[in-house]
């Protein structure tokens, strides 16, 4: 396959309700689309970082930056490009996972694609459907947290995540757990907000009985969440911390992390995530999928994702709705059985509604090798 040429697109998206974590609020998303064009066809990509740098240190002004005056020119300079060089090409270059993350998935939906085969089966998904989570962010009082729990748990979530920020935690979580009864599967999400020195504090959830309690410190205190796991019992997830199945299997070596979530975006791409997967399954530690926001273009490939043997926890692949008023794609459904059904056809499965996408496109950038042409 050759690369002919990448569309950075930019897309306006309001979500259905502000989605407040210890970090920040997000009420809309401008996201950055990559789309490659090849000799044999098309494919997209989504790029994942928000618009400002605070869950990692991303943004999407820079990741857009970062694929047309570093990425494109290597890509471009390839005689033939298979999706799996993407990320050995581009290693030259340090950090920016989310971006080269989207770069890889427009040339690995486009090379699906023509080759008719399911981005699913390509990575050696063993399920047609996987069990939704809905991530639940901070509210402004218990009552509406309770409210909003409730609604998901009607419209068949199998799993809550509750974000959590000191002063915001165990008391909420309390009012959660007392409210849906002892069966309901239920972790929290710190965003890294915590400190080592409040591990008694956070031992006062295990009486909770949580799935796991995610990311409690910085993504580069794996120390901390060593020292924290042993006075925890409740299982340590880590999300922010692990950006390559390198990472992944020391903080497991070490004893810093139970479980993991796995994100594409932030370890690179979809590719180095089946290696996350890969490590963590041999280690005999449970994975699931996790979620930033995405358009039904990003839902797609994180359900096939998720489809993967090691995936045995609920992800934040929630439906359509649980986001969007419209979707950029045909929306994705919640199951009566509280599952979403992992996309069949070939890449991604799913493409751009033309209309939805012409009415949110902000500005959309060609980079070809001859240059650039369009908006900012
Ligand atoms: O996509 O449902 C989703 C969001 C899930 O909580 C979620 N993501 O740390 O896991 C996480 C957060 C990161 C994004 S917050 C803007
Ligand atoms: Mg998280």
């Amino acid at each position: 396959m050759k690369l002919l040429g990448l569309e950075l697109r930019r897309v306006a998206m309001p979500l259905v309700r502000p989605f407040r974590t210890s970090f920040g609020v997000e009420t809309d998303r401008d996201i950055l689309l990559v789309r490659a064009e090849t000799d044999a066809g098309d494919g997209w990509g989504e790029c994942v970082a928000m618009g400002e740098p605070r869950y990692s240190p991303e943004y999407v002004d820079g990741a857009q930056h970062v694929i047309e005056r570093f990425f494109a020119p290597v890509l471009f300079a390839q005689p033939t490009l298979a999706a799996a060089d993407v990320a050995a090409l581009l290693a030259v270059f340090e950090g920016h996972p989310m971006a080269k993350a989207a770069v890889e998935m427009a040339v690995l939906d486009a090379q699906l694609r023509a080759a008719g085969t399911s981005l699913a089966s390509h990575l050696g998904a063993v399920r047609d459907r996987v069990p939704a989570g809905v991530s639940v962010g901070i509210t402004d009082d218990v009552e509406t947290l309770l409210a909003q729990v409730e609604g998901y748990l009607a419209d068949g979530y199998l799993r809550i995540k509750l974000k959590i920020e000191p002063g915001l935690d165990v008391e909420r979580v309390r009012a959660v757990r007392d409210r849906v009864g002892p069966d309901v599967l239920l972790q929290v999400d710190a965003n890294a907000a915590y400190t080592v020195d409040d591990g008694p504090h956070l031992a006062a959830l295990d009486e909770l009985d949580l799935l796991l309690i995610e990311q409690p410190l910085p993504p580069d205190d794996i120390a901390g969440h060593v020292v924290l796991a042993r006075q925890v019992r409740t299982p340590i997830c880590l999300d922010e911390s692990v950006t390559s199945a390198r990472i992944a299997r020391d903080c497991i070596e070490r004893g810093a992390a139970a479980i993991i979530n796995i994100k594409a975006g932030r370890v690179g791409g979809y590719l180095e995530a089946v290696a996350v997967h890969d490590t963590c399954a041999a280690a005999g530690v449970p994975v699931w999928c996790g979620g930033m926001l995405e358009t039904g273009l990003g839902r797609a490939a994180n359900l096939a994702l998720a489809a993967l043997p090691d995936f045995t926890l609920p992800g934040d692949t929630s439906a359509s709705a649980r986001y969007w008023a419209t979707d950029l794609t045909e929306p994705f459904v919640l199951g009566d059985d509280g599952h979403i059904a992992v996309p069949t056809g070939p890449g991604l499965g799913v493409e751009p509604l033309p209309d939805v996408l012409d009415a949110i496109t902000t500005a959309s950038r060609w980079v070809r090798p001859g240059g650039v042409t369009g908006g900012p």
